[in-house]
């Protein structure tokens, strides 16, 4: 069965924004979970769990996130799903999603439950199960002793992280069945999540059309005194008022502050020559833009910006332009560091080229997809493959840094540059930004 588009995906927009938007592309999420399972070595289950939101304080939890491996073999994102998944005989043997009963004294403090139809209909899985009935169900069919292999999602970023449930039932497992053989299936999660279908690929590039409308926001409003706050609000305020979810925390940077990588404090007040880094993004269906651009807070780059912004936008085109099937990720950070230092040395910022690792410190481009650095090997460009490109150099002795994030899929026969739209070059850009001054009311 085809999963739905009907409104029933809560996938941060609503279904009937105005016609000009983009309109939210159905992601397979079927095809996914046979991808997956066609890609385990051997027949078993697949147990995957939606997570649940973490406690902030009090009575108080962080905003839910599903987890996204969850998300890309079922489409559901709701707390406290679980999918059980069999592969036997190298095919799909029986899917069975667990979800929270419908419960109206919950209903009336925290909204409306997903139901059954519902969970059908946006995961294509028939079988939906009350979530207190996973694990007697998993019980059975392990205890028939027909499943070889259990696999988990076993991601594990860092030593210290705290235990995934994923990790929490591998204990409980062990301890049940101890004879029971456990594997990862994460590594293929993420192989499958490099290269994106047609429709995950629209949905990241109206990702991309709703962070336009968010630039242009912050366009109309930065001006001299203006505070990063301010700017980070109009951004926010219009994705959001729109009914679209932002990607991540917005970083808007004035002057020096663009020279910090990941600079969240926003406090700053924009100064007369000041160029200001915004790097923000709306998310669509889950899947994130990821874009930057460098702008002056009064209409025209300084002599000094307007250089470096030229070597920064070369970088960008010439890194975009080599994009293809079969190139090596690891090429487009090579032809980024030749015309970055070339382009420095021509400044008279830099003698040797080993010089630009104090300009000059980030890879230039990363997967984008479910996550804005999205999963997966980096090794040679695939069709269906979205990336950034993203060079950008930092001088902090200047109080200047500028960034150029474009977000661009690999096609059989080079790049489809979905940001294209948002112009990236200098003047362009001092082009729109009067453009958007001018529509100021
Ligand atoms: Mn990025």
């Amino acid at each position: 069965m085809a999963p739905s588009t009907s409104g029933i995906e809560h996938s941060g927009h609503p279904v009937t924004a105005s016609t000009s938007l983009p309109s939210l592309a159905p992601v397979d999420w079927a095809a996914n979970r046979a991808r997956l399972l066609g890609s385990l070595p051997t027949d078993g289950l697949v147990i995957l769990f939606s997570g649940a939101p973490a406690a902030k304080s009090a009575d108080e939890d962080y905003p839910y996130a599903p987890n996204r491996n969850f998300l890309y073999v079922s489409g559901l994102d709701r707390p406290n799903q679980v999918v059980v998944l069999g592969r036997r005989g190298g095919a799909v043997d029986g899917e069975v999603a667990f979800i929270e009963p419908i419960d109206p004294h919950a209903e009336t403090w925290t909204g409306k439950m997903m139901t059954p139809d519902e969970a059908r209909q946006v995961s294509g899985i028939e079988d939906v199960r009350p979530v207190a009935g996973w694990r007697p169900y998993v019980n059975r069919l392990l205890s028939s002793g027909r499943w070889p292999t259990v696999y988990l999602d076993l991601e594990r970023r860092a030593w210290a992280e705290p235990p995934s449930e994923s990790l929490r039932f591998a204990h409980e497992l062990a301890d049940r069945h101890p004879g029971q053989a456990l594997a990862n299936c994460y590594p293929m999660l993420a192989e499958l999540r490099r290269i994106k279908s047609a429709a995950e690929v629209d949905r990241v590039r109206g990702a991309v059309a709703h962070t336009r409308r968010g630039f242009e926001a912050i366009l109309r409003h930065v001006r001299p005194g203006c505070y990063e706050y301010e700017l980070n609000g109009h951004f926010t305020g219009t994705l959001l008022g729109g009914g679209v979810d932002i990607a991540y925390g917005a970083i808007v940077a004035t002057g020096v502050n663009a020279t910090v990588m990941h600079y969240i404090t926003l406090r700053d007040q924009v100064g007369a020559d000041d160029a200001v880094l915004v790097d923000a993004a709306a998310q669509f269906g889950y899947y994130k833009a990821d874009i930057t651009r460098t702008f002056p807070a009064a209409g025209r780059f300084t002599a000094e910006q307007s250089a470096l912004y030229d070597v920064v936008w070369e970088a960008s085109q010439e890194a975009t332009a080599a994009i293809r099937p079969g190139l090596p990720h690891a090429e487009l950070n090579r032809i980024t560091r030749r015309v970055l230092a070339k382009g420095m040395k021509a400044l008279g910022h830099m003698r040797d080229d080993s010089e630009l690792d104090q300009y000059y410190f980030h890879n230039v481009s990363h997967y984008l997809g479910l996550d804005t650095h999205d999963v997966g090997e980096y090794r040679e460009l695939e069709p269906g493959m979205v990336l950034t490109i993203e060079p950008g150099l930092y001088l902090k002795h200047r109080a200047v840094g500028i960034r150029i994030e474009d977000d661009i899929a690999v096609t059989a026969s080079g790049a489809d540059i979905l940001s294209a739209d948002i112009p990236n070059d200098r003047r362009g850009m001092e082009e729109w930004l009067a453009a958007c001054q001018a529509s100021r009311t």
